[in-house]
């Protein structure tokens, strides 16, 4: 099969003829990632039944697709880290022999791409001359995560043309597993969901993703590549690839500090990426809503990235109210995957706005009020362009990052963690990020109201050893530590004796961002606690909130017995790292103990 003459690198050109013999597609397209592309494969993709085109009066150059009900969400379960050694994968990934693996999935993938093309798409994460930045080339069978993978990485002619003859990437294989037989008609939303495995190989640094099409498992530039393969490529070049939102926070006199934010799922992370402030005068900046690959930079500062070119998120929740600038964002030129279809070919799900009285579902099936199920998935999607977020920061693109003035951990805790506080140094906040954990919710399978433990929201991301990933944090305190990011602690999510929530929430968190802003000023607004520093009820700002005294000392409140238990918790867990959770951990743990003991 003759494949496009203007693929230069000699490495690419080797691994393509091998997968094209192995897969056998009936064509290769490499992708020059232009609009006309995008329009074109969109037409396709619509002849085929896969995109509905919306009303190009309400949602200009937008589509809906729905997936197989049985492709609908990242399969953790599905999901293998094959490292040589079982023990470098560590007790929080699944692992597989990387040998062992390799043999099933050529098996699978033998012949799997027969009477479909063979797209090849090169992207890079980060910008483009960025010295964060790295190239992978997706090789897949999917004219939809092709349109996905232009709207959330930069693809296409350009990322070629760095690659260069000698460049380095990271192959990425993958396959909707649904080979066509002469003559057989394909089906909307091609997949193989028995057969389903995304496996990870990290000392080759390769992804190979087999019959899921849909969002993580297929997108591989996002959680594949820029978390569990760069989490391995940044420990081993002294970087972070963190699970993080990225912010950019001005203040009232116009100065401007940048934190980085992780928090596990469904605890309203793009809504804090995109936040509209209620807080006079402070404003709030986007540069992304899910991935921040960290470095030092000058004077050892540390330094962010948003690898990523747009936004994969959640649609269900997504509001006027909640959220408007994720709204804006995808108000044109955007994906929506499993939401509902309107009346007027546009699309609604569960928290957008009151029912209309007539929907098609998720599932193309007719929908009403009465009907007792949800209209769109709880897992469907938007991909929309970042450069549409009305709130996208002006150094979003910048190639040096954002400097770092704060990390911020937060989870869903109805009790024990206070609204903010703040790590005593570097080692203490690496704690806070080793034990972060959060309150199952509706969304997530299992009982909802359970404690997930999600160490620095990298439990199903970390392409490695956990106790080993908390080492590497630990080691950036060895150097400057006085220019690292100082490390706080959110808590949205309290409730009072009657379940009642205890903060706003959405744009109040502004005040607690001016609390964070102004710590990293120096400001004496603090209060030292055995767990860390506290604001002093008169260094918050209340104003405009109708947050009560009461519910305002109880956010703040440190209940001594039941952070007791809180660090037996935490114990219990980091003991599964066994020798790989760092001495450092355990030694912080005991004197935050021992504090709480003490009440000093
Ligand atoms: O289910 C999926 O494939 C999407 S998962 C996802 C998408 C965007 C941002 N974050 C996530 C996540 O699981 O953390
Ligand atoms: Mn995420």
């Amino acid at each position: 099969m003759k494949i496009a003459s203007n693929l230069k690198n000699r490495k690419l050109k080797e691994w393509i003829a091998e997968i094209c013999a192995w897969t056998q597609p009936s064509h290769v397209h490499l992708c020059d990632g232009s609009d006309e592309e995008y329009q074109r494969l969109a037409h396709e993709l619509v002849k085929q039944g896969t995109f509905i085109p919306l009303n190009p009066l309400k949602r200009p150059n937008s589509f809906l697709a729905r997936s197989n009900p049985l492709d609908v969400a990242r399969v953790e379960e599905k999901t293998f880290i094959c490292s040589q050694k079982k023990e470098n994968a560590g007790p929080t990934n699944n692992w597989k022999d990387p040998q062992e693996m390799k043999n099933t999935l050529k098996t699978l993938f033998k012949g799997c791409m027969r009477g479909r093309t063979l797209y090849i798409i090169p992207f890079s994460m980060g910008p483009l001359g960025s010295p964060f930045s790295r190239i992978g080339v997706e090789l897949s069978d999917s004219p939809y995560v092709v349109c996905n993978m232009k709207i959330m990485t930069r693809m296409g002619n350009k990322v070629l043309d760095v690659l260069g003859e000698e460049g380095t990437f990271i192959p990425c294989l993958h396959s909707v597993g649904a080979p066509l037989q002469p003559g057989e008609k394909d089906v909307a939303w091609p997949c193989n969901p028995e057969k389903t495995l995304i496996a990870h190989f990290p000392e080759e640094r390769t992804i190979w993703s087999f019959g899921s099409g849909y969002g993580g498992n297929a997108l591989l530039g996002k959680k594949c590549f820029a978390l569990r393969i760069a989490s391995v490529m940044a420990k081993e070049e002294g970087w972070l690839a963190e699970h993080m939102l990225i912010v950019g926070i001005t203040n009232p006199e116009g100065k401007k500090k940048y934190f980085a934010a992780a928090f596990p799922s469904a605890c309203g992370k793009t809504n804090l990426a995109m936040m509209r402030s209620t807080l006079a005068g402070w404003k709030i900046e986007c540069v992304g809503d899910d991935i921040a690959w960290i470095k030092r930079g000058k004077k050892g500062r540390l330094y962010a990235i948003n690898p990523e070119y747009g936004f994969f998120g959640v649609a269900p929740g997504t509001s006027p109210q909640s959220n408007p600038n994720a709204l804006a964002s995808c108000c044109k030129n955007a994906i929506f995957t499993n939401v509902a279809l309107t009346d007027d070919q546009d699309v609604w799900w569960e928290g957008l706005s009151d029912p209309p009285a007539h929907l098609i579902d998720w599932l193309g099936k007719e929908w009403t009020p009465q009907t007792g199920t949800c209209a769109a998935h709880p897992n469907s999607r938007f991909t929309a362009p970042a450069d549409q977020c009305p709130v996208i920061d002006p150094a979003w693109q910048g190639v040096e990052g954002v400097p770092l003035s704060a990390l911020i951990f937060g989870g869903r805790r109805s009790d024990t963690i206070p609204l903010v506080y703040e790590a005593l140094d570097w080692v203490h906040g690496t704690l806070l990020g080793c034990s972060l954990s959060s309150e199952t919710t509706a969304a997530a399978v299992g009982k909802v109201g359970q404690l997930r433990h999600d160490p620095f929201a990298m439990l199903p991301f970390c392409g490695y050893h956990m106790g080993d990933y908390f080492n590497h944090l630990l080691s950036f305190a060895k150097k400057e530590q006085n220019q690292l990011p100082h490390i706080f602690s959110v808590n949205w999510f309290r409730k009072d004796a009657h379940g009642k929530y205890m903060w706003p929430g959405f744009g109040a968190n502004m005040h607690v961002i001016k609390w964070i802003f102004e710590r990293t000023e120096g400001k004496n607004n603090a209060r030292k606690t055995p767990i860390g520093y506290l604001p002093k009820k008169e260094g918050f700002d209340l104003s405009g909130l109708s947050v009560s005294e009461k519910n305002l000392s109880d956010l703040l409140h440190v209940d001594s017995s039941l952070w007791q238990k809180e660090v037996q918790e935490m114990k219990t867990y980091l003991e599964k790292f066994g020798p790989h959770l760092p001495q450092e951990i355990r030694s912080t743990l005991e004197a935050l103990k021992k504090r709480l003991a003490d009440g000093v």
